[in-house]
């Protein structure tokens, strides 16, 4: 071992108040777990001493509870970007405690290195394993930690025993130059590489390396697949097929995107029994449990991902079987598997989640009621904007009914209707392609909105008529529905007083 061994606590003694942290993972997989533990008993040590202790903390994505948990309740964040999903930080940046700025994935690395936040401090970044010349074999994500290892002043590595040495050779590691001097990313198909194995890191910079031996993978289980996602999971198929067979889609099929979640991995299930849809390739950020399935079953032919987000025993399987997916997996750096570039130019079919979408196709991926942050824009505006076709599931209703998912126009817009092609929800597939604001609005109500909504939003389109204009909107109702929920919990008891 070429850098010196060091406890999570003399680690930890490194971080400073006010100090700018990069941590490596993307979502739950390849976050420190040892390190920023010690820095929220630092933190709260320094708070019952009277000093300020708040660092401002950088991530691929969301991270685990070691980190943004550990980390929120100690209130030791001070600054927090590009994502999270975890309640306890959630709590905290809606009680206003925390700056947080939602970031499109893609951006993060790109905008350190700009210099837009500053210099970082220290990179945290946990391994599977160090070369004899010092560089890195990462672990389960590789998020933004090839940037991270570059922009930092000082880095302290995890080294977790728990990551097998067979995950070898599954990195991708490439960061382009910046402008102007940055050239085309030579990634022609998902299974493309473009990189090395290992990160670079200098060695002057390695503070030194703590070992660990943290399980790893998502300890609670997925959610099964019900009515509701398996025909929002139909309706995504039906709608490729029909594709297919129309030839807006090459027989041979395109390469999917696919969030996380339950409606994700309905998706996933639907393809998986599909006798219709060729075998295809991923080009994603995350991989869920389902997609191993799909790689032994050979319905994926490859897929190329920036995260294993497995539940802890499909990442013992993953584990288990590593050796025979070398030439179906790669990880790369979240800055190239959610690039846009390389997402136009392979022609990813995006496929994402939202919380609402309006009558004309502005889509709320973020923000409950407007207001309260749930997790935040992740990947799907990176895959969105660029895809061949981009695809939002959600279902037509929630909360017993009280919830229309179809509202006449959306509290926080995350994407808007320029970017979307295609709404899904459990009562069918609206096609936003060739028409006009109007004509979507028809579209949606009578293919994706739920029918006990269905008449409340045409009454809405109906009054809205008598302004005119392109898009159908009456500032006095346009937020109706949500004023109904506010007042009368439920979007049924609305009111449009006129
Ligand atoms: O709240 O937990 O308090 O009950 O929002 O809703 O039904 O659990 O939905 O887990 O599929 O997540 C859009 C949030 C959906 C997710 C979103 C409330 C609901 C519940 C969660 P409770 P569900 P899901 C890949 C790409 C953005 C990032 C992204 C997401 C909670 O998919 O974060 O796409 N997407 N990344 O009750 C009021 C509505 C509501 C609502 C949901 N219309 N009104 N409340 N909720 N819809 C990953 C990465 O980028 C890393």
């Amino acid at each position: 071992m070429i850098y010196p061994i060091l406890t999570p606590e003399e680690a930890a003694e490194f971080v400073q108040n006010g100090h700018t942290i990069g941590v490596s993972g993307f979502t739950i997989p390849g976050n420190p777990k040892k390190v920023p533990v010690a820095i929220a008993a630092k933190a709260r040590r320094e708070h019952e001493a009277g000093r300020e202790f708040r660092i401002n903390l950088f991530s691929g994505a969301s991270t685990n509870d070691y980190t943004d948990g550990e980390l929120s309740r100690a209130h030791a964040l001070n600054f927090r970007a590009p994502y999270q999903s975890l309640p306890e930080l959630r709590k905290h940046i809606n009680a206003g405690e925390l700056h947080y700025n939602d970031r499109h994935l893609s951006e993060m690395a790109q905008e350190f290195r700009y210099g837009y936040y500053g210099k970082m401090d220290i990179a945290i970044i946990e391994v599977q394993s160090i070369t004899d010349e010092g560089d890195l074999i990462l672990g389960t994500a590789v998020g933004n930690s090839p940037t991270w290892l570059k922009v930092a002043d000082k880095v302290i590595i995890e080294m977790n025993d728990q990551i097998p040495e067979s995950i070898r050779g599954l990195h991708d590691i490439y960061v382009p130059l910046d402008p102007p001097c940055r050239r085309e990313i030579p990634i022609y198909s998902a299974h493309d590489r473009a990189g090395t194995v290992t990160a670079h890191v200098d060695p002057k910079k390695v503070i030194g390396v703590v070992p660990t031996s943290m399980p790893l993978g998502k300890e609670e289980a997925f959610t099964p697949v019900d009515d509701t996602t398996r025909r929002i999971g139909e309706n995504v198929c039906a709608f490729l097929i029909n594709e297919m067979k129309q030839g807006r889609m090459p027989k041979t099929f395109l390469p999917i995107q696919s969030g996380v979640g339950n409606i994700a991995n309905a998706v996933l299930d639907a393809l998986e029994s599909s006798t219709e849809i060729p075998p295809f390739e991923m080009y994603t950020e995350v991989v869920q449990d389902s997609v191993l399935k799909l790689l032994e079953s050979g319905r994926c032919k490859f897929a190329s991902t920036c995260s294993m987000t497995f539940s802890h025993e499909a990442m013992m399987e993953f584990f288990a079987n590593v050796d025979k997916l070398h030439d179906k997996l790669l990880m790369r750096p979240s800055e190239i598997s959610n690039n846009p570039e390389v997402i136009r130019r392979i022609g990813v079919i995006s496929m994402n989640t939202a919380i609402e979408a309006d009558l004309f196709g502005n889509i709320n991926s973020s923000h409950v009621g407007g207001t309260r942050l749930m997790n935040g824009i992740g990947g799907s505006g990176d895959f969105t904007r660029n895809a061949y076709t981009s695809i939002f599931m959600c279902p037509s209703i929630k909360k017993d009914d009280c919830i229309s998912t179809i509202v006449p126009m959306v509290t926080h817009v995350d994407h808007t209707l320029h970017s979307v092609d295609i709404i899904v929800t459990d009562q069918g597939v609206a096609d936003l392609r060739f028409k006009d604001p109007i004509q979507c609005a028809h579209e949606i109500i009578e293919k994706a909105a739920h029918p006990v909504y269905r008449p409340l939003l045409r009454e809405y389109l109906h009054l809205c008529e008598k302004r005119g204009g392109h898009v159908l909107m009456d500032p006095d109702i346009a937020l109706a529905f949500h004023s109904a929920l506010v007042k009368e919990g439920d979007m049924r008891k609305v009111n449009f007083g006129k």
